[in-house]
């Protein structure tokens, strides 16, 4: 097998692009002394509503997380990102805010965050709140008060209100919004109102101070709390062109244009944004802030400039065909743009947005994960090649430099339930895009504890969506009493990662032969096999996604850690 270290040509060209629109308050990047619990923390994601049920009222809570954080700690993790809690009419599953500063009460309360955070410092894990500054819910208490207020006033400023075209009839420009249909609504005294996501979801205008200031609050009041960080929801978006020009093709339902210059997203006004906050951040200590941001991978370093965010979720991977030259491309450059700007990279292969890649890598290849079942056949899923690749998968986001993310129920091989009734669906995408799209709920479906029971364990009530027999097969107690489990395997992993790769140490990416997809990380080789022919394995294994660590030969869609 050819070993030869792959070159990269980007380096250079993404330090330029990085630092070309600094400004001139920007200084340049210490050397890499940088350190921070960050940097190559696994970091569990709590889609807290699906996680488990404390109080038996069907959705999951701050109570049900607390009881399971011995469960986090054996599996490893450093630190735990939970989506929003805060009070919300949940018409998209609490990314609608209605008040920044109380927990809604089918999730708990602000004295219960305090306790989960003493509880899981203890532990050693780390807590991130997710933090939505691009919108509020319409019920929010500046939304109800712009609605009651005449056009021009204050409370209309704290928002995006204008005039409508043809007279005022039409919305004021073509965009569309992230669920479907026109990114416009018309209120009753007839101007009408932004919203990039659902019409229950306003879109605040970011060039009103009082909204900038607002937020340095509700960050500080969360960090004097102990939050240790925050999760930015759609930190591309924030800034809009004040021309409010139409925009040249159609957004694409649940998907974000990365093209550039576009009206709303990836404007240059959002890093003046992402300074202001980490101003706030640095007046305390160890704290971190991570963007979500769909931007086009050139542009994303500039988000990770020293007085901006910390890291960005990079979703390529997660976009990625199961492919050795895809993987290695994007790895590459991945690792190339994050050193350029001395961030660590981030790893992610699922969140409560996208199809779980347990099902994912078993469709058939080309096939639209996007778009499927709505275009696909159920018949075509092959579920254990899903299994098997998801297995490997880990093997490799879990040893590459950087920060990994790990989606709830990943670590138990959970599938996207795909099929779940149309009656039950919550995503506002069904109803938006005019039953076009199922939307995200498949992801959501709350997790199975135990292989028997009512909710299998999440809870004492049914729960807000339903769950499928098979998740009986899947459930943690079960996995717990079988060593070759996925779950097993993500403990392992993770505490082999925490052994073996020291921060900052040596990375190497091999030419891809043979569809072998190869790295060298410490004294570690990776190795997966991405192609069609079982290969020799370069050295003694550690670990292998298949378990046989006696073995000297890597299957087809295994993945091992050699000694070098
Ligand atoms: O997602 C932002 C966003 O842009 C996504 O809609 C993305 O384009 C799409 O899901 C990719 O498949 C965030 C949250 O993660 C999401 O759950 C919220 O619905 C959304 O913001 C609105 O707050």
């Amino acid at each position: 097998m050819a070993a030869k270290v792959h070159e990269h040509a980007f380096g250079t060209t993404i330090r330029q692009i990085a630092h070309a629109d600094q400004g001139d308050s920007m200084s340049q990047p210490e050397t890499s002394s940088e350190s921070g619990w960050w940097r190559d923390a696994v970091v569990y994601q709590v889609y807290v509503r699906s996680f488990a049920d404390g109080n038996g009222d069907g959705t999951g809570d701050i109570a049900g997380l607390r009881s399971r954080l011995d469960y986090l700690n054996d599996l490893g993790v450093d630190a735990l990102w939970i989506n929003p809690w805060y009070e919300s009419p949940l018409r998209d599953g609490g990314y609608d805010v209605a008040d920044y500063r109380k927990i809604d009460p089918r999730f708990g309360t602000v004295e219960e965050v305090e306790a989960l955070i003493a509880e899981a410092h203890e532990r050693g894990i780390r807590i991130i709140a997710d933090l939505v500054p691009n919108h509020t819910s319409s019920d929010h208490v500046w939304f109800e008060e712009a609605l009651r207020s005449p056009q021009g006033s204050a409370a209309r400023e704290r928002y995006h209100f204008l005039d409508g075209d043809d007279d005022g009839s039409a919305p004021p420009n073509n965009w569309t919004a992230v669920f479907g249909g026109s990114a416009w609504e018309q209120t009753p005294d007839g101007q009408w109102y932004l919203h990039l996501f659902d019409p229950s979801q306003p879109d605040l205008n970011w060039e009103n101070e009082e909204v900038r200031s607002e937020f340095d609050d509700v960050l500080r009041f969360w960090l004097d709390r102990g939050i240790d960080g925050f999760r930015i929801d759609v930190a591309h978006g924030l800034v809009k062109d004040p021309e409010f020009p139409d925009v040249e093709k159609a957004g694409t339902i649940l998907e974000s244009d990365r093209s550039s210059n576009h009206p709303h997203w990836d404007r240059d006004g959002v890093h003046e944004i992402n300074r202001r906050w980490r101003s706030v951040l640095d007046k305390y200590e160890d704290k971190m802030m991570v963007a979500e941001a769909w931007v086009a991978a050139d542009r994303l370093p500039l988000y990770l400039r020293p007085e901006e965010y910390h890291q960005s979720f990079n979703f390529d991977l997660l976009e990625a065909a199961w492919d050795a030259d895809v993987f290695a491309d994007i790895i590459g450059r991945s690792v190339a743009a994050a050193q350029a700007v001395d961030a660590p990279s981030t790893w992610v292969l699922s969140n409560h947005d996208v199809m779980r890649h347990a099902t994912r890598y078993g469709l058939p290849a080309g096939a639209n994960w996007r778009k499927w079942p709505m275009t696909g056949v159920a018949e075509d899923l092959d579920v254990e090649l899903g299994q098997q690749r998801a297995r490997a998968a880990a093997l490799i986001t879990l040893s590459l430099p950087g920060s990994t993310y790990v989606y709830q129920g990943e670590e138990l091989g959970l599938p996207e339930v795909w099929d779940l009734p149309e009656d039950v669906l919550d995503d506002p995408t069904w109803e938006r895009s005019g039953h076009t799209e199922k939307g995200r709920d498949g992801s959501r479906v709350p997790l199975p504890w135990s292989e028997d029971g009512p909710s299998f364990g999440f809870g004492n009530a049914t729960p807000w969506l339903p769950q499928p027999e098979a998740f009986s097969s899947f459930a943690a107690d079960r996995q717990l009493d079988d060593e070759s489990s996925m779950l097993h395997l993500y403990r392992r992993t993770i505490a082999l990662r925490k052994e073996l790769f020291a921060p900052g140490a040596r990375f190497e990416l091999d030419t891809v032969s043979d569809g072998v997809l190869r790295y060298r990380h410490g004294s570690v080789t990776i190795v997966a096999n991405m192609g069609t022919a079982p290969v020799a394995l370069p050295g003694k294994a550690l670990l292998r996604s298949d378990n046989d660590l006696d073995g000297s030969v890597l299957s087809v869609n295994e993945a091992a850690w050699c000694q070098s």
